[in-house]
């Protein structure tokens, strides 16, 4: 655990600084203590209940600062817990930063996270969400971003040892290498991950040999030692910006308090804390200085009054600050950016084309209109996809644009958050839509809250090719919107037909929000209409009354409606009203009230299985809202709640088109 490293006497750490002139030295030592007396009134604050937690990164100043020091104004970064050196060292005003820990206004947050989980493009800080990882995924799309427009800019992203442990370090260091992204990756190795020692988290000498297997640089740097964290990490970014390609950096250090105050360090052995308290970055350079004559205790001690007076007047102006006062309609605007819809008809002629040619030509003619958008995916450039929908398009785009990716959704869903924040637009393919798993953290988690949060969008679609009926078993057949239209903050569209597909997925890139695009495989290729050649738009959350009638209201979506289509045709006298949602988030509520108070009588079809399926919230919300009307109880009919089983027979007693037509006789005879 000890590093190497030489000691004078009154110095634990040895300064050799070889660049630096004295107003720099000074500038690093000042832009370290800031942080450290910001702490140690924010402990005091935290006694009196006047924050609710604190990660301490007291002793560890040196590496964000010496990070931060050594990035232009303008180059992001993507900090964590411990690193409140990158927020001060950006010169943030203390009062905002204040604010957003007692969770108020002048915050960057609106009160809505907590701590450090905060970004802001006017400082060109990317907060963490609480799940560590994809922070690092999501550097990785700011710096293609730079590295697609040749900006010559860097992007660092913070991780703590225990994080590296997280799939999402392995996608995001293997994705920055295959790509050659100028990041800098930097785990701050400081002993323990809550209570978890080092021993116990990776099992290898030093992470920073971790470079190695993903083909890329790697250094050990003494976290401590503020000089060689500037020095070590400017000469690296000067080359990094020249050459992008992505650098891993661990730099050795020590959390010298408990994880969050609360939780104490009883498990942290007293020797260590003894031998690592020696080693403390600020004090060990504040001697360095005092011994050089680089400043004078007078000087420092005016430095410390300086700084203790300016985080008094900005911590008054933060408690002067009223609270905020709970608006419901502000909370809920904020979840999604503004869309101004434009409605873009198309007067070109039409051809009869199937469902997979109209998803392609929505694409190809988005990808013309938008030159920042970039598609991602496995197998999409040159194979065209494995259902060939982008067959081409790397002729037309060019690989930059068009491009394959590495087997790993989670971190392609965080690139494209990167991406977002750098004011592009990215459409990402899922091989299958069962493989959103793998991604569904940053998609449920960072790109649905994340404007919410802090105000910043996610420009990102999720392509998701779905459903069964194909023989394909339990993992390439699932229907799995429901997964997310229970998210607040993603948007979710299921065209059943190809001029809906078309129109809404080019309503779904000129959206500035996430959204999720259901395709169901099974309609790819079966499923034809006249479509219009040239590019139009259609808007979300309006459904389609397919068919007028006045027994009752079949309600479906996807496969679903063809299913209802085919049981319409066989029987001729049910005379019935058939409305296809189209979108699921927004969901067009009045068009199905307006049914139901017609019909009295009402049947939700959904494949998927039937438990906490969007069938059952349509179902509640007729009860709520329609009751009146109702002439028999709503009826819902969804697949059997087992997973997709492979056998044809199974699969056909799996899927709910035969209970359809049985449930939809009995409502009628109700
Ligand atoms: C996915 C996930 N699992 C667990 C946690 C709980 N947790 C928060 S911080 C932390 C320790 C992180 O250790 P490390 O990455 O070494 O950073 P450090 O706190 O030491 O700076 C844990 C376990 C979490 N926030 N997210």
């Amino acid at each position: 655990m000890l590093m190497q490293m030489r000691m004078s006497q009154d110095q634990a750490l040895s300064f050799q600084p070889t660049n630096l002139d004295h107003e720099e030295l000074k500038h690093l030592y000042s832009a370290m203590l800031k942080p450290r007396l910001i702490e140690e009134k924010m402990l005091i604050l935290l006694r009196q209940g006047k924050i609710s937690k604190w990660f301490s990164g007291i002793g560890q100043e040196a590496i964000a600062v010496g990070v931060t020091s050594a990035m232009q104004e303008d180059e992001y970064i993507l900090p964590m817990h411990r690193n409140l050196g990158v927020f001060t060292g950006r010169n943030i005003p203390l009062y905002r930063l204040f604010s957003q820990w007692q969770g108020k206004a002048a915050g960057f947050t609106k009160g809505r996270d907590r701590s450090f989980h905060f970004g802001t493009q006017e400082f060109k800080i990317v907060g963490m969400i609480s799940h560590l990882g994809p922070q690092l995924g999501v550097a990785n799309g700011i710096a293609l971003a730079h590295k697609l427009k040749n900006e010559k800019k860097i992007t660092a992203v913070f991780t703590g040892e225990g994080g590296t442990s997280e799939g999402d370090f392995h996608e995001a260091l293997n994705v920055a290498s295959v790509w050659q992204l100028p990041v800098l990756f930097c785990i701050e190795n400081n002993g323990y991950g809550l209570s978890t020692p080092v021993s116990e988290q990776f099992n290898c000498e030093h992470l920073a040999d971790r470079a190695k297997g993903y083909g890329m640089e790697g250094h050990i740097i003494d976290g401590n030692n503020i000089v060689e964290v500037f020095e070590k990490v400017s000469s690296l970014a000067r080359d990094m910006r020249q050459n992008p390609r992505p650098v891993l950096l661990e730099f050795k250090t020590f959390r010298m308090r408990g994880h969050e105050e609360a939780s104490g360090t009883k498990y942290v052995p007293n020797e260590l804390m003894e031998q690592w308290a020696k080693k403390d970055p600020i004090d060990n350079f504040r001697r360095y200085l005092l011994s050089e004559g680089i400043i004078t205790s007078e000087e420092d001690e005016n430095l410390r009054q300086e700084i203790k007076a300016e985080i008094d007047t900005h911590l008054q102006k933060a408690s002067d600050e009223p609270p905020i006062e709970a608006d419901e309609t502000t909370e809920l605007n904020d979840i999604f950016e503004y869309f101004d819809y434009k409605d873009i008809t198309s007067d070109s002629k039409s051809e009869n084309i199937r469902f997979i040619d109209a998803v392609s030509q929505g694409l190809r003619q988005s990808m013309e209109r938008h030159d920042n958008l970039v598609i991602m995916g496995q197998d999409i450039a040159e194979y065209g996809g494995v259902f060939k929908i982008t067959e081409g398009f790397v002729e037309e785009f060019g690989r930059e644009r068009v491009r394959n990716t590495p087997i790993c959704e989670s971190g392609i869903a965080e690139a494209a958050m990167g991406l977002s924040i750098k004011g592009m637009k990215a459409v990402v393919e899922m091989q299958f839509s069962d493989f959103a798993a793998s991604g569904f953290n940053p998609i449920v988690n960072y790109l649905a809250k994340v404007h919410y949060r802090w105000n910043q969008n996610a420009d990102v679609v999720i392509r998701m090719p779905c459903g069964g009926g194909v023989g394909a078993g339990p993992f390439h057949s699932q229907t799995n919107e429901a997964w997310f239209t229970k998210t607040p903050g993603l948007k979710v569209i299921y065209p059943a037909f190809p001029y809906d597909a078309k129109g809404l997925l080019n309503t779904a890139i000129n959206d500035p929000n996430p959204v999720l695009f259901f395709e169901h495989k099974a309609l790819y290729r079966s499923v034809r209409q006249q479509v219009p050649s040239s590019y139009y738009t259609l808007p979300l959350g309006q459904a389609v009354l397919l068919r007028e009638g006045k027994d009752v209201t079949i309600i479906s979506y996807g496969a679903g409606v063809h299913w209802v289509l085919d049981v319409l045709e066989e029987y001729t006298k049910i005379d019935a009203d058939l409305l296809d949602l189209r979108t699921l988030q927004p969901l067009d509520k009045e068009a199905i009230y307006k049914s139901v108070r017609r019909t009295g009588k009402v049947i939700i079809l959904q494949e998927d299985s039937l438990f906490g399926g969007i069938a059952s919230d349509i179902a509640a919300l007729i009860s709520e809202n329609c009751f009146e009307f109702l002439d028999a109880p709503v009826k819902r009919v969804g697949s059997l709640e087992t997973p997709v089983p492979f056998n044809s027979e199974l699969e056909k007693q799996y899927l709910p088109k035969e209970r359809f037509e049985a449930a939809l006789k009995d409502l009628l005879a109700y």
